[in-house]
């Protein structure tokens, strides 16, 4: 026998406290010694409203606790407490009745029936058909007019519970939607294998249970099927069942022949015996972890019974480019995909960050899909760096095009996935109430989709508009004559300051962190060009997919450090006029290895700065000299310095005079206010993890992401999670994702994950999971990668270190997209190794 670790502790400190076996007591000892026992316990959670109430029975009337949970009930659980009919009371299930309120979202009517032996049977069964009744006829002053009605109870109140729904079938009672039995008292024979097992006597022993039935009722009337609900002949047209058993528990046996039962008459059962468990310990929810587990496995199969619940192959999570070119391709494999997406329409980053000047930053003939040859020859880009609206519009297409939209629930968020473990499938639910059970959850939830709460003092004062980039009204905004503050000096802000100026009487930059930006030389697509690619775009493509970034440059090979001071300025001169990101990047093979490489080519970008800016203080404030170039995301611009030679432009340097809060009218700073018509926070993301933290997901064994996490993710590709089967995430942290083009990542990753979706089904398997080693020697891998650059130099957000708690690691893969998909299709072709499936 191997009971778990708190239980055999509660029974060590029992018999250390010399707890006299009940049977040995009368009945009226019995009573106070269980009463002792409950009192020990810690109470219940407080925030359950509770107030009592008198109940008229035959001749007499009872006592009723109705207990109201802090959340919208879900449901009315009219509770019968254990304890052999003879014993307990509704002060000792106080605190389990506080803790079904909240965890099964219920209102728990607890019943105080009268016991035996001065009450024996049936007075029991009709002090509770009784309060059944009444709860039915009261459900107005109860606020549960439209509520499921739960008969719920333990041990004797399991039996009475069953015997409830016997009744009320039987006398066109109380509609009654679900009995919820946990280990039932279920034939008074007494002769169940499992009472003469050595191991099961526990908490609750043959002797103590037959001393109940001894003073609940006499041999003729266990018989009867209100007392011995396994007895009744007829176990047909009862409501669904949610049935638990214990592994050491005298009534194990009983409880399942009493599942079997229903479920041979067609009754819905959900059953499932707790390993390791002794009789009681449900009523133990502040004693025993395994209770809590217990009432959350209750909670569960209550919804799964009560609450209506569709149920698809696959979830998809984000109607951005990676979540349709999902749906798509699962759509094509035959499945039944559910898409959910918190915006109004498809186009996910592209939907969202509306402020002016949004645009790509990879040129659009590389940022674009290549699945459909038909869409990549048909579809024209107007410049070589698509502005926003245009995006969004591509995006558009797609989901008409391919006719997206009929799988895809929009200004749906998803508030939680969890994972059942009985079923081998996800619980996903929306903050709307819909809930879908599916076999598979993809995250596409991009990376840059948490726009992160601005935490900056007194943000909440301000009187005047406040704007976020990555939240921007899509009716736009008119600043026009209006004096804006920008805070921020990222990609988003680099791109926005510029536009904002041309419309602003006044704009001011707050900028903490100089920023390295370079010219984007954006101009209309040129047509011949366009139609270059196109004629060929199979071998562009292909070049893409193995290239580092996921574009068509190629790195030079030789190194800064050995070149001379003329070659560098020359080739660091054409980086300068390629109006490339990679243009830059790539001129030398060691520029984010060395710091003195780098040293070189940051240096080129200061002069560029001084060379443009005419104030010499603004010039020097906008130098970036605390981080190597290409450690934070390098931004490229249309006029971004050149906007601070505008006389309505100024900039603030927060280094030097910060922030020290936001007025009613403005911005405070260490040297004084500054008043303003609109403030536009560019404050940035938390990026890769707060997407798929915000969603409360659990795996096995109810583990929170958030807690698997708490160190730093940790994943295998980027693309799964041990302890959390089934669930994908596209473009997960440790994956190439935010350092390459993220339409080449996207592809790859839906690709993979659709395959293997694909390989599960045909092997007839039901679940794949990373192994932990695997998890570790790719977290191993891509740490030892990423310390090899200088990425880890700055405080960037690829490190977590924008928002303040986060940890601090690296969060992507820097071995390239080309070598990182190999290393996916390798793992794929070897069966997927490092992953479980079953
Ligand atoms: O955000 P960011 P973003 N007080 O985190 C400052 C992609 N993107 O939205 O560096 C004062 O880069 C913060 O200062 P510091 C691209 O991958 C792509 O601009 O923390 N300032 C920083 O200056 C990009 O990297 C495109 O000291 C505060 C700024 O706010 C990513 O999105 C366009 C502050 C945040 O910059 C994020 O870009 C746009 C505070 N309390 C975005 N808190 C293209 O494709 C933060 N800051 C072109």
């Amino acid at each position: 026998m191997q009971l778990d670790l708190a239980t055999t502790s509660l029974l060590a400190s029992m018999a250390l406290n010399e707890t006299p076996a009940l049977n040995t007591l009368s009945p009226e000892d019995a009573r106070l010694v269980f009463s002792e026992i409950n009192r020990s316990m810690p109470p219940g959670p407080a925030q359950v409203l509770s107030r009592d109430v008198e109940i008229p029975v035959a001749g007499a009337s009872i006592r009723a606790r109705i207990l109201t949970p802090s959340e919208p009930a879900k449901s009315l659980m009219v509770y019968y407490h254990g304890g052999g009919w003879v014993i307990g009371n509704i002060d000792d299930y106080d605190a389990v009745g506080r803790h079904l309120a909240e965890t099964c979202q219920s209102i728990v009517v607890m019943v105080d029936y009268r016991k035996a032996p001065e009450h024996p049977f049936p007075i029991p069964v009709d002090d509770c058909y009784a309060a059944l009744a009444w709860v039915d006829d009261n459900r107005s002053s109860l606020e549960a007019d439209t509520l499921p009605l739960v008969v719920a109870g333990d041990s004797a109140g399991g039996n009475l519970s069953a015997v409830m729904a016997i009744q009320s079938r039987d006398s066109n009672g109380p509609k009654i939607d679900l009995q919820a039995l946990i280990y039932p008292v279920t034939d008074g024979r007494m002769a169940a294998k499992s009472w003469g097992d050595e191991d099961k006597q526990l908490f609750l022993t043959s002797d103590i249970m037959s001393y109940f039935w001894t003073h609940y009722a006499d041999a003729e009337a266990r018989l009867d099927q209100r007392a011995s609900p396994l007895l009744a002949e007829n176990h047909g047209d009862l409501p669904p069942a949610v049935i638990l058993t214990a592994e050491f528990d005298i009534l194990v046996d009983e409880g399942r022949a009493y599942a079997e039962a229903l479920t041979a008459a067609d009754v819905t059962v959900s059953y499932k015996d707790f390993t390791q468990q002794m009789h009681g310990f449900f009523a133990m929810p502040a004693a025993l972890p395994a209770a809590a587990k217990a009432m959350q496995w209750l909670a569960q199969e209550m919804d799964r019974h009560l609450i209506a619940t569709e149920r698809r192959d696959v979830v998809v999570v984000g109607a951005g480019f990676s979540g349709m070119y999902q749906l798509y391709k699962l759509r094509e494999q035959g499945l039944d995909v559910q898409v959910f997406e918190a915006g109004s329409d498809v186009g996910g980053t592209w939907y969202w960050n509306r402020y002016p000047g949004a645009r790509v930053d990879i040129e659009s003939m590389a940022y674009s899909f290549s699945f459909s040859e038909e869409l990549q020859q048909e579809w024209q880009w107007s410049e070589k760096y698509s502005p926003q609206p245009e995006l969004l519009k591509y995006a558009q297409h797609i989901a008409d095009r391919f006719e997206l939209k009929r799988h895809i629930a929009f200004d749906t968020r998803v508030a939680s996935a969890h994972f059942d473990e009985d079923a081998d499938e996800w619980l996903v639910t929306t903050e709307c109430g819909k809930r879908v059970r599916a076999q598979h959850v993809v995250m596409a939830t991009g990376v840059l989709s948490a726009s992160k709460e601005p935490d900056i003092a007194g943000r909440d004062n301000f009187k005047g508009d406040t704007y976020r980039t990555g939240l921007w009204p899509k009716e736009g905004v008119d600043f026009k004559g209006k004096r804006v503050a920008v805070i921020g000096t990222g990609s988003s802000a680099v791109q926005a300051i510029p536009m904002i100026a041309q419309e602003a009487s006044e704009l001011v930059v707050y900028q903490r962190t100089a920023t390295f930006t370079t010219p984007a030389l954006n101009h209309p697509v040129k047509q011949d060009e366009a139609e270059a690619i196109k004629a060929n775009y199979s071998d562009y493509r292909a070049k893409q997919r193995l290239n580092v970034l996921g574009v068509v440059n190629e790195r030079a090979v030789d190194r800064a450090l050995d070149a001379t001071a003329e070659e560098r300025e020359r080739r660091f001169a054409a980086g300068w006029e390629s109006g490339l990101l990679p243009g830059m990047l790539f001129q030398f093979a060691d520029l984010q290895i060395e710091q003195e490489a780098n040293d070189h080519i940051s240096e080129y970008i200061r002069d560029r700065i001084r060379d443009t800016v005419k104030d010499p203080q603004t010039a020097q404030d906008l130098l970036p000299n605390d981080y190597p170039y290409g450690t934070k995301r390098p931004c490229i611009d249309t006029n971004y310095y050149e906007t601070f030679n505008q006389d309505n432009v100024s900039l603030v340097n927060l280094r030097r005079t910060p922030i020290e809060t936001i007025t009613e009218s403005g911005i405070k700073t260490t040297v004084g206010e500054h008043e303003f018509d609109a403030i536009v926070y560019a404050t940035g993301f938390d990026a890769m993890t707060g997407p798929l933290l915000r969603v409360d997901i659990r795996g096995r064994d109810g583990i929170k992401l958030t807690d698997a996490w708490c160190d730093g993710p940790r994943s295998y590709l980027g693309i799964a999670i041990h302890g959390f089967p089934n669930l994908f995430t596209i473009t997960g942290p440790s994956s190439p994702s935010v350092l390459s083009n993220m339409l080449v990542s996207i592809e790859q990753h839906v690709d993979w994950v659709s395959d293997c979706i694909q390989w599960l089904r045909e092997g007839n398997k039901k679940t794949i999971e990373p192994a932990e080693s695997a998890e570790q020697e790719w977290a191993a891998h891509t740490e030892q990668l990423a310390n090899m650059t200088l990425y880890p130099k700055a405080n960037s957000w690829y490190m977590g270190a924008n928002v303040p708690g986060k940890p601090r690691m690296f969060l992507a893969y820097v071995g390239g997209v080309g070598t990182y998909r190999l290393i996916c299709d390798q793992i794929a072709a070897s069966g997927y190794s490092g992953f479980e499936a079953a």
